[in-house]
């Protein structure tokens, strides 16, 4: 009987030993980094309309590549293929306000401009893809 007691309050002290050791694990896990697209940059397929500019305003991905704009400002912003007063129609948002999105995948190798339609030289980008 007091062997069963014995046992019982080692047991005890393993649990909590072990929880001891648990516990600031779970506490690490809850600091990494968001995933891509929660973060405070842009991810690897991101460019972000922000502070009226394109950001990274120039960027190189490989030849089927899905590209995903997306409007961090308050303000109206477009990504639209071409350079300001020549759009090219290869790609072309529409508006899009805070929060907008617009995908569009890059088939074929090249350098690309694109633009804002509505602020024009002030917010240019260009998309290298090889
Ligand atoms: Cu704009």
């Amino acid at each position: 009987m007091e062997k069963n007691i014995k046992l019982v309050a080692l047991l005890l002290i393993l649990f909590m030993i072990s929880a001891i050791i648990v516990i600031p694990g779970c506490k690490s896990n809850s600091t990494t980094a968001p995933p891509s697209g929660g973060g405070s940059t842009p991810g690897p397929n991101e460019v972000w309309m922000q502070n009226i500019a394109f950001n990274p305003a120039s960027k190189t991905i490989s030849v089927g590549t899905t590209i995903t704009w997306t409007n961090k400002d308050n303000t109206t912003h477009t990504a639209t293929s071409g350079v300001p007063g020549s759009p090219d129609g290869l790609f072309n948002s529409g508006n899009l306000s805070n929060g907008g999105t617009f995908s569009f995948k890059f088939t074929t190798a090249g350098t690309f401009k694109y633009y804002c339609l509505i602020h024009g030289a002030m917010m240019t980008a260009t998309m290298t893809v090889q």
